[in-house]
Parts: C-alpha cells; sequence; structure tokens
C-alpha cells in the first residue's frame, strides 16, 4: 500500500517567516512520502468580521502534499506538536502565528469530528491555499463538491 496522498497547508506570520516555513517542512519530511512542495507566496492576512485580521503583517504561505501510513488524527497530533515546536501560541482567533499547520485533503475522506474537519472547511475560499494547492495537484478533486482544485481555484476569479 503505497500510503494516502495528503495535503498540508503552511502559513507564518510572525517573525522569520521563511524560517518557520522551512522547519515546518524539515518537520514533515519524516512523515511524508514523495513529498513535494509548492513555491512560498506572500499573501495579504485574511480575516472575518468575527476575527479581523487587517493589522497583522502579511503572510507566507505555501503548501506540501505527499503520502503517508498515518491516520488523518495521527498526522494532526504530528502537525500541532511541529507548530509548538517552532512556540506557537494561540492567544486569540487567528492570531498572528509562527507557524500553521493544517490538514487540507486526506486522499478522498471526509471527516468530521470536533477537533478535525478534512477537507479543509474553508480552504475552497482560500487562495493563500488554492494557489499553492494548484501548482502541486491541479487535478486533485475535492470529495464533497466533486470539483477539482484547478476548477475552485478559477472559480474565485
Ligand atoms: N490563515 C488564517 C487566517 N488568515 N490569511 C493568509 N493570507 N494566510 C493564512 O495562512 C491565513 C490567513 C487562519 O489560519
Ligand atoms: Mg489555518
Ligand atoms: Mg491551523
Amino acid at each position: 500500500m503505497a500510503g494516502t496522498p495528503v495535503a498540508v497547508a503552511l502559513g507564518s506570520n510572525l517573525g522569520d517567516r521563511v524560517a518557520h516555513l522551512q522547519a515546518g517542512l524539515a518537520g514533515l519530511a519524516p512523515l511524508l512520502d514523495d513529498l513535494r512542495v509548492s513555491t512560498f507566496h506572500d499573501t495579504a492576512p485574511v480575516g472575518s468580521v468575527a476575527a479581523p485580521t487587517a493589522d497583522q503583517p502579511r503572510y507566507l504561505n505555501a503548501v506540501a502534499v505527499g503520502t503517508t501510513r498515518l491516520s488523518a488524527p495521527d498526522l494532526l497530533t504530528h502537525l500541532l506538536r511541529i507548530e509548538a515546536e517552532q512556540g506557537r501560541e494561540r492567544p486569540y482567533v487567528w492570531a498572528p502565528r509562527t507557524l500553521d499547520l493544517d490538514l487540507i485533503l486526506f486522499g478522498q475522506a471526509r471527516i468530521d469530528r470536533p477537533d478535525l474537519t478534512v477537507p479543509h472547511p474553508r480552504f475552497r475560499e482560500r487562495d493563500f491555499v488554492l494557489a499553492p494547492l494548484a501548482e502541486l495537484a491541479p487535478d486533485w478533486i475535492d470529495p464533497v463538491t466533486g470539483q477539482t482544485v484547478a476548477d475552485l481555484l478559477a472559480a474565485l476569479g
């Protein structure tokens, strides 16, 4: 069994953003086989009425894809550990962060648990996820909408 294809989004907008993304990728390397990494995208912080981010520093975002033999919950545990190793703190929702690692897609799985929703519930609206993901896996089909990553990106306009 080759393992399950997974997509992980990386984001940083605090401290040395390049160093934090590189540390995140180094942490992912032992977890994912056939690891491929997008270019790094400098992006404006995206917020919401409930969680405004207008006064935050810009983000550096990227996506990594690979395959894993871990379960999705076990992979999530590792993602949280790698974030913590980069000094991630969570003072409030969508606070600036040294490193954010979000599990975006786990094969064609649909997971709905209190601590983990896959596909990521907001990835279809997020250019900062879809653009780097489309560099690596434009034909990956979102199991919820049936649309490809390329379709989802095009729909953002
Ligand atoms: N992450 C958020 C909220 N807003 N904006 C950008 N540009 N990049 C992010 O990674 C990001 C965001 C919550 O995780
Ligand atoms: Mg996030
Ligand atoms: Mg996160």
